[in-house]
């Protein structure tokens, strides 16, 4: 792959680059690692992207993402002193029960999915309901890149650098009416493409379902997802459109998004319609309230094996209090777990 130079207008990489990415930059340059790699990078990409990138595979991604990477801006949300999970486990040990419940079933599976073209439907509680074309969708947005932790109910964990936007943004777009005190985000049913749609046996009352309060979705951190790792989502991953909400369980971040709806009522979420007392609403994650069937104080984090599980201890809102906590002040996160 061709890989072109930013132009000095195009950004300042002093903006983008956080600095003491910066600083460290030269200690990388001519590395062979990083020239090699950098074929497979966007061009707002950095040396120290090379190595952090070296094992992704190119994607071959639709021309309105590749056109929304020369305005990404780096934005530091960074995990610092942990590693991003490797390419390589973020997208071959996954939970996407639309293409079966193993771990390694998505991978397998879920090439299957064809996301474009992909409609996306907003409705609801809005001033400005629509039906869009998902490059159109995307038209009023810069992407950002986000590393966030990513904490499974089941207790594992990864870091992975997604590229998004808040779903603030959205929200400005599509003006919520004054009845507007939820988001419900509806995934894709398609049993054609999805084996796990057609099993008899399924839990799910599909479509799969996931909600915030209005004013979780509105923080900063909570954005909706096209890309990783520097190229668009795997299809395993919930592509082309999925949430990341990094301070709740995994389970809310729900993939392959065709509907986001405004609505007046808490709406009924998938895991906690299949066992409430098991997974609630919010989701928090929370290492002093125990799962019933496991602790939530530690975490495996990826990748993990026999001889080296990587455990680490679980930080209350997967470590990001600082921006979150506010939004349950006087909530007792016991019962709202
Ligand atoms: N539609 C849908 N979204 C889903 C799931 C699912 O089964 N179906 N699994 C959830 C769970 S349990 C987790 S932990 C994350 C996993 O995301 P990842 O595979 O990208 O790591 O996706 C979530 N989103
Ligand atoms: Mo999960």
């Amino acid at each position: 792959m061709l890989i072109k130079l930013p132009k000095a207008s195009d950004c300042k990489e002093s903006d983008v680059t956080p600095e003491s990415f910066y600083l460290s930059r030269r200690a990388l340059l001519g590395s062979s690692l990083a020239a090699m790699a950098a074929g497979a990078l966007p061009r707002w990409a950095s040396a120290e992207d090379a190595v952090r990138y070296a094992d992704v595979e190119p994607g071959r991604a639709p021309a309105w993402f590749t056109d929304k990477l020369p305005q990404t801006k780096w934005q530091a949300v960074a995990v610092t002193g942990e590693a991003i999970t490797p390419f390589k486990d973020a997208t071959h040990y996954n939970n996407f029960y639309e293409f079966g419940t193993d771990k390694g079933d998505p991978a397998q599976n879920a090439g299957a999915l064809k996301t474009e073209p992909w409609t996306v439907v907003v409705d609801g509680e809005v001033g400005k309901p629509g039906r869009y074309a998902l490059e159109d969708f995307m038209k009023p947005y810069q992407l950002e890149e986000r590393v966030y932790r990513l904490r499974c109910v089941e207790a594992w964990s990864m870091v992975i650098p997604w590229m998004g936007f808040p779903i603030s943004a959205l929200l400005k777009q599509v003006e919520p009416t004054s009845k507007a005190k939820y988001i419900r985000f509806e995934t894709l049913q398609d049993p054609k493409v999805m084996p796990g749609q057609r099993s008899g046996f399924a839990l799910i009352d599909w479509p799969y379902v996931e909600g915030l309060r209005l004013d979780e979705a509105m923080n900063p951190l909570a954005i909706l997802a096209v890309g990783m790792y520097g190229r668009e989502l795997p299809n395993q991953n919930g592509a082309p459109l999925r949430l990341i909400v990094p301070w709740k369980y995994g389970f809310k971040s729900v993939k392959s998004i065709v509907r986001i709806s405004l609505v007046e009522q808490q709406p009924k979420t998938t895991w906690q319609s299949i066992a409430a007392d098991e997974y609630g609403f919010y989701a928090n994650v929370n290492p002093q309230v125990d799962h019933p069937r496991w602790t939530q104080a530690r975490e495996r984090r990826l990748p993990s094996g026999l001889f080296s599980p990587n455990v680490r201890d679980t930080q209350m809102f997967n470590g990001y209090a600082d921006e979150v906590a506010s939004l349950y002040a006087g909530l007792d996160l016991r019962k709202n777990y």
